[in-house]
């Protein structure tokens, strides 16, 4: 997938399908018209050089594509209908980064004059962070445990992983050293569904909460969500004491030396250069 420029538009417009999606028992039983609008965001440059269709997204295959998937499933609201075959498309689909889905129902039963009901939603790849922690039992276990359960997840794919390093524990409680990592990874979830995934996977890997700051055996945060920033109670990105943290900036320098912190602009080689300098100031 061309992660870095996506700026092209691929455009399918009102395709026709009769299909089975609605509220009542009518809708599901007798069908009705629907059109769907597509936009897929994508690099077309490289088709547009070599004129090969194989170097872009076939629009004839998308299009029965999505007829095929629109006939083959059943859903009650628009909503779900766009939300599920987007996420279909794109991992179908590799070369298509992000995408406007507008699935409209002309004939919607309201008994009232209108032209036309439809949904429209926007969706795609994010690139994020995840800051891997291990220092109970078999370290290095559970993190590769880690790493292939965010590759078997399906809406995940793991781009890289630094190597492993064992730190000293931060934080001012006393405990065993660490083996520490860092991943960069795709996905189709959102910041909030990312953690509860990263929560299930620490739950699996025996992690119980018991001591803030404490041991544990696996530990799994979002560093960075594409240029997202979030303060609320449940989650904060970028993480937000990761400028102190070596065990973070080094794996980090190895897999995105080049990234910016989305809000002080500074890269990660600049951050872990910072934090040198001031731990040689003050020792
Ligand atoms: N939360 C908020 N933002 C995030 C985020 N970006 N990613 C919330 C993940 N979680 C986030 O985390 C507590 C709550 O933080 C979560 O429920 C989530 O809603 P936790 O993992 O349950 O508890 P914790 O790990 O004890 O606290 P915390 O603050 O996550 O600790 P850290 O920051 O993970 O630090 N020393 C070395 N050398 N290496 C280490 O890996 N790790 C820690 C723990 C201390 N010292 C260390 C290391
Ligand atoms: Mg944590």
């Amino acid at each position: 997938m061309n992660m870095e420029y996506a700026g092209d538009e691929i455009r399918v417009k009102k395709l026709e399908v009769f299909a089975h999606h609605g509220v009542y028992p009518k809708e599901t039983e007798e069908g009705q018209i629907f059109y769907i609008n597509a936009v897929l965001y994508t690099d077309t440059s490289r088709a547009g050089k070599s004129d090969e269709l194989e170097h872009t997204v076939d629009y004839g295959s998308l299009c029965r594509f999505i007829t095929g998937w629109m006939q083959e499933n059943t859903c009650r609201l628009l909503e779900a209908v766009a939300e599920k075959m987007s996420e279909a498309i794109l991992l179908r689909y590799e070369r298509v980064r992000a995408m406007d889905l507008e699935i409209e129902k002309p004939f919607a039963p309201i008994p009232l004059p209108f032209e036309n009901i439809s949904v429209k939603i926007h969706r795609g790849w994010h690139r994020a962070y995840v800051a891997l922690g291990s220092n109970m039992g078999d370290r290095e276990a559970y993190l590769s445990g880690a790493v292939k359960a965010m590759e078997s997840h399906p809406l995940i794919k793991v781009r890289k992983v630094s190597e492993l390093l064992v730190t000293k524990p931060y934080g001012g409680v006393e405990q065993e050293d660490f083996l520490n990592g860092a991943a960069e990874i795709e996905t189709l979830l959102n910041p909030e569904q990312l953690l509860e995934a990263l929560q299930e996977m620490e739950q699996a890997a025996g992690r119980e909460r018991l001591v803030h700051w404490g041991p544990r055996t696996l530990d799994l945060d979002i560093l960075f969500y594409d240029r997202i920033v979030i303060e609320s109670e449940r989650l904060a990105i970028p993480h937000p004491d990761l400028e102190n943290r070596r065990f973070v900036l080094e794996p980090m320098a190895a897999i995105a030396p080049w990234l910016r912190h989305p809000v002080t602009g500074k890269t990660i080689t600049g951050l872990l250069r910072e934090l040198g300098v001031w731990e040689r100031g003050g020792s």
